[in-house]
């Protein structure tokens, strides 16, 4: 059994150098990347998540915390990759308008992608408008929002009512997810699924297709 308490404090501290290098060294001990991630990097943004409530870190260290996470990924991506050759089908997705987290959106991007679905990805604070004019474009099998904040939660149900303005909300299937959304709101915004988290979003999106 490893012992994660190294990495969580180095993301807690935003050193990212140690924590890169406890990455990479419980990945030699054999630690697999599934349980690095959640037991690792993710309870690590948790406690800096608490602090931050308790006002005793601020916003330049969750940002360093952050990038810290951000590198780390980069060494467990690999694991997630399933290398499937035909597409489960197209996702495009998004941090909805004025919300700029996008870790836990790069991270459902990521285990969908190695999921063997095609992904499209608009980034952070996505308008609604952005969301349609390119779901036009690349005629996505599923819409995927991504909120962090329940100021910008709404932006959601303003997204699937432009979809339906432009005459593409049958057409496409809405996932939502993020911190504070919740399977009851989903159904309130008439939104076809959500996922808690990146690995369920995986299950839920083959689930919507109809794909195993
Ligand atoms: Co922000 N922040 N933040 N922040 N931040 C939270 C979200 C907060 C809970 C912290 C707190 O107060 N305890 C709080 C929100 C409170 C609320 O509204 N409920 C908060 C706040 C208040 C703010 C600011 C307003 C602070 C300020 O400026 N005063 C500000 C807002 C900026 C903006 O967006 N306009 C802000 C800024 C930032 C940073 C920029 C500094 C940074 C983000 C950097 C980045 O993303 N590039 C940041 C961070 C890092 C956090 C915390 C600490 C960590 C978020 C994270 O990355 N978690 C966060 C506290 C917390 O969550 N513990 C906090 C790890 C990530 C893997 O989890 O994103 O939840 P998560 O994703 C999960 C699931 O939610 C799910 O799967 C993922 C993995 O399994 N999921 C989906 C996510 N999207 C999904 C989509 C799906 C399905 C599942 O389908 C489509």
């Amino acid at each position: 059994m490893s012992d994660y308490k190294a990495l969580i404090e180095a993301v807690i501290k935003g050193d990212i150098k140690t924590a890169v290098a406890e990455t990479q060294s419980v990945l030699d001990a054999g630690s697999n990347a599934r349980d690095i991630l959640d037991k690792g990097l993710i309870a690590g943004m948790d406690e800096v998540g608490e602090r931050f409530s308790k006002g005793q870190m601020f916003v330049p260290q969750m940002l360093r915390s952050a990038k810290t996470m951000k590198e780390c990924m980069k060494l467990l991506e690999p694991f997630f990759q399933e290398g499937d050759i035909t597409s489960k089908g197209k996702v495009l997705i998004g941090t909805v308008k004025g919300d700029l987290h996008d870790i836990g959106k790069n991270l459902v991007s990521m285990m969908m992608e190695g999921a063997g679905f095609t992904i499209t990805d608009l980034g952070v604070d996505v308008s609604p408008e952005s969301f349609v004019q390119k779901a036009k474009e690349v005629e996505p099998d599923i819409v995927a929002m991504s909120a962090l904040l329940s100021t910008t939660m709404p932006s959601m149900p303003r997204t699937i009512e432009a979809l339906q303005r432009a005459g593409i909300r049958d057409k496409v299937k809405v996932m939502i997810g993020g911190a504070p959304v919740t399977e009851k709101y989903a159904q309130e915004i008439k939104a076809d699924s959500y996922a808690s988290d990146a690995g369920s979003a995986v299950s839920k999106a083959k689930n919507l297709l109809g794909v195993s």
